[in-house]
């Protein structure tokens, strides 16, 4: 309740005034607290008159100086290798085993080929709609190889590779994106809002940047469990313009939550470049701003996000601190099946980051100079691969749609009436009065 102030209390706040405006050090300093009593204030312990607001600590100055707003810029871009696949310096080389980084490489391709072949299938008129996540694939598993399995992510939707790297099955992937009757959400979500309890995976919901703050109140859950968990939150550059993340990251900050706040920067939010978007430097640059430690790395540096990653969350936990990682990278493909980037950007552009600049590539390129990959592993990788993509492909095409009576089985105890006379509306107008049940899923 909000302290009601009488005469004497005013007169009080007024002495009070007065009395912090006092000079001399050796003279007591009283200021009001809330409930309009009078307290001591620490002496000044030097001659000198320091500031004393309760919002901002620094010294006075007699200069007028704007502060440029270029204060923080050219964020510096941590690397691990180089665009050859070499270790920059030694010192950071996370030196993982073989098979964890042949574990990174299949991880990032079979992405790849499931973008593609989804790509296609909505071409087609297969499904209705996809994101692919091209030139992305190193900030997805660089970071989540980095977390351990239990912390909690929130995606924003390009992101399908956390979900992969933490064992979500090619099957699940393609029946989210055709509704199908294994679709854990039965079909009720658009493609690619994929969610998963047991990985810890938030389903994807599409307006921007809301899972923001509700990673930042998950993130202080966890630090009140005291679970030594913490929660990663992606989110692209455009995202990062709303309101949200404005809350989340200052909540993040003040409440001391343990979570990275992850930042795919890949240069457009659909038609919107960063040039449009921002006029600081970048994402990273806001960080200090709240009050939170921030680096920018090379995204498509598999080995430089992770270890920032692994990092973030060893500090994140160990100190009960929010983190920002701004990760520099570029979406190759267009921003969703609705949209043709090259009325936008140029084909020269896109083709500087397929073939000069790729995740993909650069992590060959390391894998090939230890003598672990070349070429007729390759090839039979890709073929093997593609060929489990397809599997999963047919079966979900197969497979029956969920039968609409079922459709909200999990969310109400007892149906209610118009939502029963609707799911019985929608069986007869998609199969008709006598309607063969076996089509459907039991
Ligand atoms: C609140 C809200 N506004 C607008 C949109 C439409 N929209 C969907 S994605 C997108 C661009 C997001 O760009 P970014 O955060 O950079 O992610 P990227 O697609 O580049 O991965 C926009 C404007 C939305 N989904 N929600
Ligand atoms: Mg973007």
């Amino acid at each position: 309740m909000a302290p009601i102030w009488n005469g004497t209390e005013r007169l009080f706040a007024a002495v009070a005034r007065d009395i912090r405006r006092l000079r001399n050090p050796q003279e007591v300093a009283w200021f009001i607290v809330p409930g309009g009593s009078l307290r001591q204030q620490e002496d000044f312990t030097s001659l000198e008159e320091k500031p004393q607001f309760p919002g901002a600590s620094a010294e006075f100055v007699d200069r007028l100086e704007f502060i440029q707003p270029n204060v923080i810029s050219g964020i510096p871009v941590y690397r691990v290798i180089d665009r050859q696949g070499q270790i920059v310096n030694p010192s950071e080389d996370p030196q993982l085993p073989k098979e964890q980084v042949l574990k990174f490489y299949r991880s990032m391709t079979l992405l790849n080929t499931m973008d593609r072949i989804l790509y296609e299938s909505q071409r087609q008129g297969r499904i209705s709609f996809y994101m692919t996540n091209y030139g992305e694939e190193g900030t997805h598993i660089g970071s989540a190889a980095a977390l351990d399995d239990t912390d909690l992510v929130f995606g924003q939707y390009r992101e399908a590779g956390v979900l992969m790297h933490r064992g979500y099955p090619l099957d699940l992937f393609m029946a989210q994106c055709y509704g199908n009757a294994s679709d854990p959400g039965k079909g009720r979500q658009m493609p690619v809002h994929y969610g998963c309890k047991d990985l810890h995976f938030v389903t994807i919901s599409s307006p921007l940047a809301t899972q923001i703050p509700q990673a930042v109140g998950s993130a202080y859950a966890v630090k009140r469990e005291n679970s030594n968990r913490i929660v990663i939150c992606y989110f692209g550059e455009g995202a990062a313009s709303e309101g949200d993340a404005h809350a989340g990251f200052n909540f993040a900050a003040t409440l001391e939550c343990p979570i990275i706040f992850f930042c795919r920067n890949n240069g457009y939010a659909i038609s919107t470049p960063t040039s449009e978007q921002y006029r600081g430097d970048g994402i990273a640059a806001r960080g200090p701003g709240y009050g939170i430690h921030s680096i920018r790395v090379d995204g498509n540096d598999v080995f430089a996000v992770y270890n920032a990653t692994k990092e973030a969350r060893r500090r994140a936990v160990a100190e009960n601190q929010p983190f920002l990682i701004e990760a520099m990278t570029y979406r190759i493909g267009h921003h969703s099946t609705s949209d043709d980037s090259s009325a936008y950007r140029s084909v020269d552009e896109v083709n500087y980051w397929d073939k000069q600049d790729h995740p993909i590539s650069r992590l060959r390129h390391y894998m090939v100079n230890q003598g672990w990959w070349d070429e007729e592993q390759e090839k039979s990788w890709r073929k093997k691969s593609r060929k489990r993509v397809m599997e999963a492909f047919e079966e979900a095409e197969r497979k029956l749609k969920p039968r609409p009576q079922l459709l909200f089985s999990d969310v109400y105890h007892e149906m209610n009436w118009h939502i029963q006379k609707k799911q019985e509306s929608l069986e007869r107008k998609q199969y008709g009065e006598h309607y063969p049940l076996g089509q459907f899923e039991k």
